[in-house]
């Protein structure tokens, strides 16, 4: 049997990637994202797989048709599961169910979705990776989390699960995190890699630096704190909370420019507001920019000379509805 796994690279890709392999050994494993899977369904079709499992990846509606167009080229006797826990709109949800095996819920992450949905054929070390998972994407408060943490020490999940998130920090994504989601099919826990825990000291270390960074370089325009160009790459999630910590902002952007494009991440703090809504609305006034995510985390990029247009208009849609 010939099967494809293709999944996100975060800590919630790579452990619902090594179920999949779990799931379907011998598999191929390939690294894609929403702006990718188009083109990697479409090439991954050519060698006619008879299972491909897609994990962790947000679809992109402007991307659907490609997606749609890719899928068709599978031979009919392909069967290709789709897990995901973004959100995804009810008319896109039930035009991709004609032709894939869909299991996709809002609130446990992919990783929680994959054991679920194939259990019975997964060894008992799979669940630990679900629960990584779910620490990783804070998808650690559904029943089926709640009640498996029962089974460990929860306090050295978190310990395991956290060398994962610091050490991809530094991870360069692809091989190395290839590397990393074999080892963690066969049950090597993250303390025993020592490549692992040294990474992810340094991502510790460099963290806390960011940190101190982010208190003398946040700004603030109206609810919305935020902070360009830090001298470190990454760390964007976690620089984009304590920018809104250190200007007691509801929301918090970490902005990275290139010559012609603005990506920045966004996160609230202590705020109910759904990010990808407020998201949606906010891009739809451009032209050329994108983004999306989950409603506590999002990610977009848009022409620089956007930037400063997009922040305003962020910053009046989070004091529209919080007044
Ligand atoms: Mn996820």
């Amino acid at each position: 049997m010939h099967a494809v796994v293709l999944t996100h690279g975060d800590v919630d890709g790579i452990t619902s990637g090594a179920i999949g392999l779990l799931a379907f050994p011998g598999a191929d494993l390939y690294f894609t994202r929403p702006s990718q899977i188009h083109a990697d369904l479409y090439r991954v079709a050519r060698d006619r797989p008879d299972v491909v499992s897609v994990s962790d990846i947000a679809l992109n509606t402007m991307r659907f048709d490609d997606i749609i167009r890719a899928l068709s080229r599978f031979p009919r006797e392909t069967s290709i599961h789709w897990t995901d826990h973004h959100p995804m709109a009810a008319k896109y949800k039930r035009r991709l169910s004609q032709r894939v095996e869909m299991f996709h819920q809002i609130g446990p992450c992919a990783a929680e979705l994959m054991y679920r949905k194939f259990a019975d054929r997964l060894p008992e070390h799979a669940l630990r990776l679900a629960l990584y998972g779910a620490i990783a994407d804070y998808c650690d408060n559904t029943p089926f989390v709640r009640r498996h943490f029962e089974d460990f020490d929860k306090r050295t999940l978190y310990l395991e699960a956290g060398l994962l998130v610091q050490a991809l920090q530094e991870i360069d994504y692809r091989r190395e995190s290839k590397d990393l989601t074999w080892e963690l099919t066969l049950g090597i826990e993250p303390s025993s890699m020592n490549n692992i825990v040294d990474l992810a000291m340094k991502a510790t270390r460099v963290e806390h630096e960011v940190f101190r960074y982010v208190q003398s370089h946040a700004r603030k325009v109206g609810p919305v704190g935020y902070v360009l160009d830090m001298p470190v790459h990454g760390y964007r999630g976690k620089s984009a909370k304590f920018a809104a910590y250190f200007t007691d902002s509801m929301i918090g952007i970490s902005a990275r420019s290139s010559e012609d494009e603005v990506d920045v991440s966004i996160r609230r703090r202590n705020s109910k507001i759904d990010l990808n809504r407020l998201l949606s609305r906010v891009i739809s006034s451009f032209t050329n920019a994108q983004g999306g995510g989950h409603p506590a985390a999002c990610g977009a990029s848009m022409k620089r000379s956007d930037f400063p247009r997009f922040l305003q208009l962020i910053a009046d849609e989070v004091a529209a509805q919080s007044s």
